[in-house]
């Protein structure tokens, strides 16, 4: 008899453990948010990098507010450029939040969400370059991250292959490449050249904008494709502009004037 009440009470015990396991990594029953692990290239400010270890920026605080107003919590994590589409396709990670631009390319790999922030290529030199405008780009040294659309853009200008251009695992070392006299310019997204100009007076560097070359871009979360996030994802983005979050948040990171208007065209 003794026995058989052990027996129950273990019983009861593995029924009680494995349904408490349920409850944690679901947002059923309980009220516990589902953690969703959202992963980027912490290298790009002001979108992602990181202070004292720890991942912030603007997309940082967009992304928790999106997935908060979509019910989840989220775990924002740094593992790199080319490893985060790795991870997407992969689906080890639930989404990706990274400056990454909208492209019919990605498209076919990747879902995205609708776009939340607009954003353009633009060249970064030295302030005493020569090189005005992006057809002076031809015959010098450029330097991108590489998979980006400067990449994209730098090539139809050049050429693929070409061997004056530098292909880095992240724009931080194109830059770094840039400083030590190694590359002529370096392209990547305007907020984030604009923003390294400022914050580095003492590198003398200035940016050049060119419409003519250099085409609007939008950027999207990155998700599996065909992930059920989504829809929750799209009408908590819409949400998140509606109610003044994003607008907060814009606030906070960037300095340039707020145009939702090109967004929802
Ligand atoms: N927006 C560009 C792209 O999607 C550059 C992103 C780089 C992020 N580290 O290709």
């Amino acid at each position: 008899m003794k026995k058989f009440k052990i027996v129950t009470t273990m019983i009861v015990f593995s029924l009680l453990f494995v349904l408490s396991a349920c409850g944690t990594s679901t947002t059923s029953g309980s009220g516990e948010k589902k953690t969703l692990r959202i992963v980027t290239d912490a290298t790009y400010a002001p979108f992602e990098y990181q202070d004292k270890g720890e991942v912030v920026g603007f997309d940082v605080d967009f992304v928790k507010a999106v997935a908060k107003e979509a019910g989840y919590d989220v775990k924002v994590e740094h593992v790199g450029w080319d490893p985060l589409f790795v991870e997407i396709k992969g689906k080890t990670a639930d989404a990706a939040i990274s400056s990454i631009t909208i492209t019919d390319d990605r498209k076919q790999t990747y879902d995205f969400t609708i776009p939340y922030f607009l954003s353009k290529n633009e060249i970064m030199v030295p302030k005493k370059s020569d090189i005005k405008n992006a057809q002076d780009l031809k015959g010098k040294v450029i330097a991108v991250q590489n998979g980006t659309t400067g990449q994209d853009a730098v090539e139809a200008l050049i050429g693929k292959n070409n061997n004056k251009l530098k292909k880095f695992e992240s724009n931080n070392l194109a830059i770094l490449e840039l400083k030590g006299g190694g590359a002529d310019a370096v392209v990547s997204d305007n907020t984030v050249i604009e923003t390294y100009i400022k914050n580095n007076p003492k590198d003398n560097f200035k940016f050049i904008e060119d419409d003519t070359t250099f085409q609007k871009e939008f950027y999207g979360i990155l998700l599996p494709k065909g992930s059920k996030l989504k829809a929750d994802f799209d009408k908590a983005i819409k949400k998140v502009v509606e109610n003044g979050t994003y607008e907060k948040i814009y606030k906070k990171w960037l300095n340039t004037k707020l145009d939702l208007k090109t967004l929802k065209e």
